[in-house]
């Protein structure tokens, strides 16, 4: 699926994503998840093609036809496997979408939220061929009513931008994502972002590294947010009560499905540590789970969830996720996760398909 504009990280450019999309049946009935696994192994080790052998081999054959008494029971199954979160996830998520359905009630609901009607977004903005350019995305933004702008940074495009964004706009909440591009020798000059009252940095040092990053928040007014090295419930009590971070962000797929990002936001809130939702460039169906999680109490700042049509041309759900002028999603009733598939779509779309049964 071709994005309507580019993004860039601090460890690469996208302009298209191969999506896995996992349908589950049961009893008639089906549950849709999405693998969020970029394309490259550079966010973490998984991508397209790893997750799809992973699922096949894998995570598929000790979920068929085993009988779970309820889609809490799916993430352990496959809690052997070391790593790909990604993969697992995004069949978990399925799996929960499936008991909703099958249950009536929407997906909100069953994973205990519905906290809030709607929830607040923020918008993530790329790097950029110009600061010119920075500045009007943000503004096309704002005006959009978005509540949040995050932009990402690495070293050459950070303190300098950020000095430019916070002249244009000195009062909107703002905050910067590394995405890993730092090192602790590079203190001082994330220190120099104090000046600039961000809400967080987010994921400044590298993705396995909590010790430094303990070292980086004591020495940080701006609060650290951590994002790719949180894959578990148990890292985020770690990260958490060393001071590694006072802000967590929750991907759905980086810390394998709806189970453990349960867990991971329980954990956080026994610490008055606040989450919020993080996104992968996902299509309607991640999109769609990604709403549904947000509701539960603990999200309490915007998270990365925005339109479809941020990202899509045509979305591969019905109707595509809208944002209202107070730069909000309002959550859906429906069963399950409250959008139609788009299956004409998804078929048109469609480069790679398998179907495995019980055996
Ligand atoms: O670090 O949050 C991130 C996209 C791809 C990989 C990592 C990240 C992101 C985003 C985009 O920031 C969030 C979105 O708009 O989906
Ligand atoms: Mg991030």
């Amino acid at each position: 699926m071709p994005l309507v504009q580019f993004f860039e990280t601090s460890f690469g450019r996208t302009y298209s994503r191969d999506i896995i999309l996992v349908e589950v049946e049961s009893g008639g009935i089906s549950g849709w998840g999405e693998v969020v696994a970029g394309e490259n192994p550079f966010y973490n080790e998984e991508w397209t093609d790893s997750a799809w052998l992973i699922l096949r081999d894998f995570v598929a054959p000790r979920v068929l036809g085993f009988e779970f008494a309820a889609a809490a029971d799916v993430a352990s199954r496959s809690a052997h496997i070391r790593g790909h979160n990604m993969a697992r996830g995004g069949l978990e998520a399925a799996v929960w979408d499936l008991e909703a359905r099958m249950l009536g009630v929407p997906l909100w609901k069953h994973i205990g939220g519905g906290d809030r009607r709607e929830i607040p977004c923020g918008v993530s903005i790329g790097i950029q061929d110009s600061v010119d350019q920075l500045l009007g995305k943000i503004d096309t933004e704002l005006k959009a009513g978005y509540q949040r702008i995050k932009i990402k940074i690495k070293p050459g495009w950070d303190l300098d931008i950020i000095r430019q964004v916070r002249k244009r706009f000195p009062a909107i909440k703002l905050m910067a994502d590394a995405n890993s591009a730092y090192t602790l020798a590079d203190i001082d000059r994330l220190r120099a972002l104090d000046e600039f009252y961000l809400m967080m940095i987010e994921q400044p040092l590298a993705h396995d590294e909590i010790i430094d990053h303990v070292k980086l928040q004591a020495a940080l007014q701006t609060p650290v947010c951590l994002d790719e090295c949180i894959r578990s419930a148990h890292q985020a009590e770690q990260a958490i009560r060393m001071g590694a971070c006072r802000i967590i962000n929750i991907k759905l797929g980086r810390v394998g499905g709806f189970t453990e990002a349960k867990r991971v936001h329980d954990v956080a809130r026994e610490h008055n540590v606040p989450v919020w939702c993080g996104g992968m460039l996902e299509a309607g169906v991640g999109r769609a789970h990604n709403i549904a999680l947000s509701t539960l109490p603990g999200f309490v700042l915007p998270g990365d969830v925005s339109a479809s049509k941020r990202y899509w041309e045509r979305d591969i759900i019905q109707p595509a996720v809208e944002v209202t002028p107070r730069g909000t999603i309002e959550i859906c009733d429906e069963p399950g996760f409250g959008y139609e598939v788009d299956r004409a779509r998804i078929r048109e779309i469609t480069v790679r398909e398998e179907t495995l049964n019980i055996t």
